[in-house]
């Protein structure tokens, strides 16, 4: 599908969203094509072991450019950035390494003429004044974290990179991703994760957001094919330059417990609402995603139930 003379760098590859990425990235491109990059060495074998891998600091300008003309990189996926609920307890280094991180990687992208970079914004760019159901793809935007606030000046400063100096760069607004092969760390919509892990533990699951908080959740492979689609759509195709809208399903504590309970009956949650609350409660319950649905053709392909039942299997796989 797509030359193998590709090079590409992904920074944050030990994240979450890193960790399977790069994976299938060497699927497409090679494994010797796809370079690993995060502040410290991947804990994940499968990761350590199927290519390439460089600590990178993307604060150190001088060490990206180092690695840019050792690797000769046509693409970068950047995904190194801290997250909301981190963010909250660090504003200052959060917004130090979501801008100047994502700043380096634009002006290294201008200065080698590296051909495409992705970079993903959140749902978190939304705010207290933006409308709840079905936010639509422009709309109001006053996000009030400061993993937010980064994720909406990072979506404008692409927009104007994009035009002004005709960059390729491309972006999905992720709501709350799940996945069964890496833990997230320091979102506010973590405990989507979590209370699988719980769940097969036997163990009660106390939540730190309220009984029926709804967000809009996407299951891991969902956003790995979102992820490759924009990337691999047709330049004429991508309308958006901001970052688009992106959704597979929205639900809330209560229900995804629900869902947990079909499989295990006994399964047990508590809540107790901490800061995270007020993170969840300023961002949007459900997105309109059509725009990604008109410009490359987006469909998700996992529900609640379909999810529930895809983490339990494979998790349960994980421990055996
Ligand atoms: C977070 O909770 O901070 C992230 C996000 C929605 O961007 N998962």
């Amino acid at each position: 599908m797509t030359p193998t003379k590709d090079k590409i760098l992904v920074t944050g590859a030990c994240g979450q969203l890193g960790s399977e990425l790069t994976l299938e990235l060497r699927k497409i491109y090679g494994e010797a094509q796809v370079i690993a990059a995060d502040i410290a060495v991947p804990k994940q074998k499968e990761l350590a072991e199927s290519g390439p891998f460089e600590i990178l600091d993307v604060l150190d300008r001088h060490h990206l450019a180092d690695l840019a003309y050792k690797h000769e990189f046509t693409q970068i996926y950047h995904l190194a950035a801290v997250l909301s609920a981190t963010g909250e307890k660090r504003p200052k280094f959060t917004w130090k390494v979501n801008m100047k991180g994502l700043e380096n990687i634009l002006d290294l992208t201008l200065e080698k003429g590296i051909q495409r970079v992705y970079w993903p914004s959140s749902i978190a760019v939304f705010g207290p004044g933006t409308p709840r159901q079905h936010t639509p793809q422009h709309t109001i935007m006053d996000p009030n974290t400061v993993y937010g606030i980064s994720k909406l000046t990072g979506e404008r400063f692409c927009e104007y990179y994009a035009t002004r100096y005709n960059l390729d760069i491309r972006s999905l607004r992720y709501p709350g991703l799940i996945g069964y092969k890496a833990l997230p760390g320091g979102g506010t919509t973590d405990y989507a994760v979590d209370i699988y892990h719980k769940a097969l533990e036997d163990a009660p699951f106390e939540c730190y957001l309220a009984e029926n908080t709804y967000l809009p959740m996407m299951y891991m492979p969902d956003a790995l094919k979102a992820t490759l689609e924009v990337m691999h759509a047709p330049t004429e195709n991508i309308k958006v330059r901001s970052s688009y809208n992106l959704t597979a399903m929205s639900f809330s504590p209560a229900e995804i417990a629900a869902s947990i309970q079909k499989h295990i009956p006994d399964f047990k949650i508590t809540y107790k609402p901490d800061y995270r609350q007020q993170i969840a409660a300023s961002w949007p319950e459900s997105i309109d995603d059509s725009a990604a649905q008109q410009d490359w053709n987006w469909r998700p392909s996992y529900d609640l139930a379909r999810m529930t039942q895809d983490m339990l299997e494979n998790l349960k796989k994980q421990k055996a």
